[in-house]
């Protein structure tokens, strides 16, 4: 049986680091093989191009970072594709979700945003961890890269909600670590307890979303 591809989105710390570590403790607890990717993956060229960007050393055109982001994704799909395809439980912090929400949110066409992406591999679920600003405001270094600022947050986060399909779910982040966790665990248990999953195919945007 193929892995589950899980994916959580969400605007900038909204905790999604944390749950995904705790998901991956709870897929190991019940003896099951689960990895954990993120984008962007800062570890590649592309992705060191990326990461002085955020950091504020290196300024690019809006569409040519949407562009690098976008592309960090296609340099990484095949080999995720084939973890998920060999019964891996993959489980991704941030996605082409983020991509679209965040170029959309500076203004940029959305469906141009989205079709970079167009046919990568679709997730079978994604949790969006929703949080107010105020809550936002709280985390632990809000403010360290580009984009940290409430302002642009909020917009991102409406953004968000203009991307989401039957593959998401919606959970509320302002809750505590294990009330956020016992959440989405709900969710991927519904999942988990499915005899057998359709096949991942890549058509993320390829219908009428
Ligand atoms: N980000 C992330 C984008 O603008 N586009 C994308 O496609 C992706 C994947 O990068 N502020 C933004 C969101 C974050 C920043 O993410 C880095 P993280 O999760 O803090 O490393």
């Amino acid at each position: 049986m193929r892995g589950l591809f899980i994916v959580l989105e969400g605007c900038d710390r909204a905790g999604k680091t944390t749950q995904t570590q705790l998901l991956q403790k709870f897929f190991h607890a019940r003896d099951r093989k689960c990895e954990l990717a993120k984008f962007p993956d800062r570890t590649t060229s592309l992705g060191i191009t990326i990461n002085s960007y955020l950091q504020g050393s290196q300024a690019l055109s809006d569409q040519a970072i949407h562009l690098l982001f976008s592309a960090n994704r296609w340099e990484l799909i095949d080999s995720l594709e084939s973890k998920v395809k060999n019964g891996v439980n993959l489980i991704v912090d941030r996605y082409a979700y983020s991509g679209a929400a965040f170029t959309s949110a500076k203004g940029l066409d959305i469906d141009w945003c989205k079709s970079c992406d167009k046919g990568l591999l679709k997730p079978d679920l994604v949790l969006f961890l929703d949080t107010s600003n105020k809550t936002m405001s709280k985390r632990e270094d809000f403010g360290a890269e580009v984009y940290e600022n409430l302002e642009f947050q909020s917009k991102v986060r409406e953004q968000f909600h203009l991307l989401k399909d039957d593959s998401w779910k919606i959970i509320n982040a302002s809750g505590t670590i294990e009330e956020v966790q016992a959440e989405i665990q709900t969710h991927v248990l519904t999942l988990l307890n499915q005899d057998s999953y359709a096949p991942i195919q890549r058509n993320l945007w390829c219908g009428n979303e």
